[in-house]
């Protein structure tokens, strides 16, 4: 049954009120917050031995200290409680629950999880836990990482360990964040830890990732008391073909299947696409990888869906006289830095654009359009399942200035145009309890390291200060009144 149109039946000015019981939070990840990278037990994951390999990461920026986090969980929820977040979404560290990613859990490592979670509880915000957000441990990469079978079944097992620990405390749990990019970031563009350039790893990658997901999906079912949901949080790429000519809608159709369809086909719609399977046959052998069964366990239900958006994607096809694939020219636009490795297996001649109008610090162009576009497409391929806005925000050149403020419009600005777009979608019949801010705080930004910005709440790295921004107490009011003003002309 295809979603009504989009509604116009507010009065003019009318304010935008959102469903009662909508759910307003903030997200970030273990490795961009938590420092304290050698303590209770810790050992290095991925992104600790890609940080510290020279030229991987922006000025040699390392998560060692990060924002502290690990220290200072007291200061940050009660920053929180402060800005009204009803839910805080982080990421539990692997490496500190199962260091060398097999065997029993470190009690010291969830020791942590079950302070920040308590602390969160005591405020009144609901914790929202993610699995898996890039760490791998370093001693699985060491014999194979995600291409390798085995990295699914140990995810698994972690995945019950860190649900045991919790299930008293957590009701939402995400398996994966944004396997997109560990699977094609990270073993082809090789822009992410472990930083590998191989076209096949990726897409073997992309399978165990899917898997691991499947088996964690079991593995919280049967740990987790009734009620509790489970989800995965993707993040989906609103693809757009620069004209309506075959050969663009191609394009299009192409970085669709392995931008988004290798994990909504298996995860929701029964199995990998047909597309992307002949797409990518001369890589890789997918009667081989994809094993008896594996995609029932992929697909086994889940209660949420979650989205993380921040940007269109516009692709053409090459010229029809085009001699050779333009790899960097694709990666260029990858959105995550520049490679001369593509990060999209099969169709890396595929060209991508800077759609006009203004961009992020990230140079990633501001259209909420697409937002609208990618939850109402995604509502209308799944009735029936809920949705969370995972993650959303953008980086831009934050000052802190003599008065002590960050003056920071463009945030408020990007942050009003994106929830009135979820505004739209909800009227427009979209199932979306809830949008999680990226990010609560400035953390480490992958390969840009300290240079990017995207936190609601400045951090003066030097003294691990939190200002919060402009935009921080705008999105507090903003989620305690439950409604915005309507955007005048929204971007
Ligand atoms: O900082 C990242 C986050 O870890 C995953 N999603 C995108 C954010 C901004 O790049």
């Amino acid at each position: 049954m295809p979603l009504p149109p989009r509604t116009t039946d507010r009065p003019a000015g009318a304010r935008l009120t959102f469903p009662t019981g909508f759910l307003w939070g903030a997200a970030t990840a273990a490795y961009q917050i938590e420092g304290a990278v050698r303590e209770d037990g810790r050992t290095p994951s991925i992104w600790d031995t890609f940080s510290h390999t020279p030229g991987r990461v922006h000025a040699g920026d390392t998560g060692d200290q990060a924002t502290d986090h690990y220290h200072r969980y007291r200061e940050d929820v009660a920053l929180m409680g402060d800005l009204g977040l009803q839910a805080y979404r982080f990421s539990i560290s692997w490496s500190r629950v199962q260091p060398t990613g097999r065997g029993p859990a470190v009690e010291r490592g969830l020791d942590f999880y079950r302070r920040l979670t308590d602390q969160l509880l005591e405020a009144g915000i609901q914790p929202v836990a993610t699995l898996y957000h890039w760490d791998l441990p370093q001693e699985l990469e060491d014999r194979g990482g995600w291409p390798e079978r085995d990295t699914a079944e140990r995810f698994g097992e972690y995945a019950a360990l860190a649900a045991e620990a919790l299930r008293d405390r957590v009701a939402v749990w995400t398996t994966l964040n944004e396997p997109w990019c560990s699977a094609f970031l990270g073993y082809g563009s090789g822009v992410h830890a472990p930083g590998r350039t191989d076209p096949r790893a990726a897409l073997r990658a992309a399978h165990h990732l899917n898997l691991g997901h499947g088996r964690a999906v079991a593995a919280l079912r049967s740990t987790l008391p009734a009620g509790s949901q489970v989800a995965v949080s993707l993040n989906l790429h609103q693809v757009r073909a620069l004209t309506q000519a075959p050969a663009d809608l191609d394009a299009a159709r192409r970085i669709d299947a392995v931008g988004n369809r290798i994990f909504t086909g298996p995860i929701l719609q029964g199995g990998y696409p047909a597309d992307l399977r002949t797409d990518t046959e001369h890589l890789v052998d997918w009667d081989a990888l994809v094993h008896p069964g594996d995609e029932q366990a992929i697909g086994a239900p889940l209660d949420l869906l979650g989205i993380n958006y921040y940007t269109p994607t516009l692709v053409s096809a090459p010229p029809a006289d085009a001699v050779a694939p333009t790899p960097a020219k694709a990666a260029e636009h990858d959105a995550h830095g520049a490679s001369e490795h593509s990060p999209w297996p099969g169709s890396e001649s595929v060209l991508f654009h800077q759609p006009p109008g203004d961009r992020t610090a990230m140079g990633w162009s501001i259209d909420s359009s697409g937002l609208f576009d990618l939850v109402t497409g995604v509502a209308r391929a799944n009735p029936g399942l809920g949705l969370l806005i995972t993650e959303n925000g953008a980086a831009f050149e934050d000052v802190l200035t003599a008065d002590g403020e960050v003056h920071d419009p463009e945030r408020i600005a990007y942050l009003h145009t994106h929830l009135a777009a979820v505004h739209q979608a909800i009227a427009a019949g979209a199932d979306v309890r809830g949008y999680f801010l990226w990010s609560l705080l400035d953390n480490f930004e992958w390969a840009y390291g300290y240079a990017k910005r995207f936190g609601a709440v400045y951090v003066d790295y030097p003294t691990q200060r939190r200002i919060p921004k402009a935009s921080a107490h705008w999105y507090a009011a903003t989620a305690r009144a439950n409604t915005i003003e309507p955007v005048p002309n929204p971007s």
